[in-house]
């Protein structure tokens, strides 16, 4: 009697989860990515840190969760009004337009290919598994 149920519990459930999941089938669960910060204008160790990001999340999402989760990474940003948010400063080192630098925006893909996105950390979305790099680097004057 229990087993029988039990059995017609488990038939209603597994029912269930059929309808619902042919309801959320276009639901993708977030993935991971991992962060460097890498200063290559100064001796000092890259950082790294990882997060997960929702499905087609931006990059600006990410680094809000480091943030708030890594109390040994932190960011500013001002506000452009054509292109969005522009990474300032990252862990107290803030670019300089006197002396030519700026945190660098590049992703390292999963396959290994280093691509510089062509937006900034508002509109990047990263791919699964990207190593999103923060390079501290110099501008060249053309
Ligand atoms: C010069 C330049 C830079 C210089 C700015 C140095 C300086 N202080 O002068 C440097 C090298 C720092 C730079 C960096 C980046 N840039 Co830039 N940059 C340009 C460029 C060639 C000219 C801008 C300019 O001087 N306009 C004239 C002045 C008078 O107008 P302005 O409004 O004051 O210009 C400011 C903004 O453009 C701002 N700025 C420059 N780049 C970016 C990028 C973002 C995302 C933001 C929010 C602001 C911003 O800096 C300028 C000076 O203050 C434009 C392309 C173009 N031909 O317009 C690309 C351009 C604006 N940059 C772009 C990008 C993608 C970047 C980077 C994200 C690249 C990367 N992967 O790292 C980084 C920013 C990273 C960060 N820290 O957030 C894109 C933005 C596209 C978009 N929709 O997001 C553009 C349009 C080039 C492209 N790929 O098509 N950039
Ligand atoms: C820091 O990270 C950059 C970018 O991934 C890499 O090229 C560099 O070799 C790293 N430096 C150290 C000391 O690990
Ligand atoms: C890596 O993947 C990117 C995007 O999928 C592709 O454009 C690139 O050619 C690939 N590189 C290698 C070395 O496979």
């Amino acid at each position: 009697m229990a087993f029988r149920l039990l059995a017609l519990l488990s038939s209603l459930l597994f029912a269930f989860e059929l309808a619902s999941s042919a309801c959320n089938s276009d639901i993708e669960g977030p993935y991971p990515i991992s962060l460097v910060v890498y200063n290559s204008l100064a001796d000092v160790q890259n950082l790294t840190y990882t997060t997960d990001i929702a499905y087609r999340g931006i990059l600006l999402g990410a680094m809000m969760k480091i943030q708030e989760s890594a109390d040994t990474f932190k960011f500013t940003i001002t506000e452009n009004p054509d292109y969005g948010p522009y990474l300032v400063s990252v862990n107290g080192v803030a670019g300089n337009d006197n002396e030519q630098t700026y945190w660098e925006l590049l992703a390292q893909l999963q396959n290994g290919t280093i691509i510089r996105p062509d937006v900034g950390v508002g509109c990047y979305i990263p791919n699964p598994h990207d190593k999103v790099i923060l390079k501290f680097t110099k501008w060249e004057c053309v």
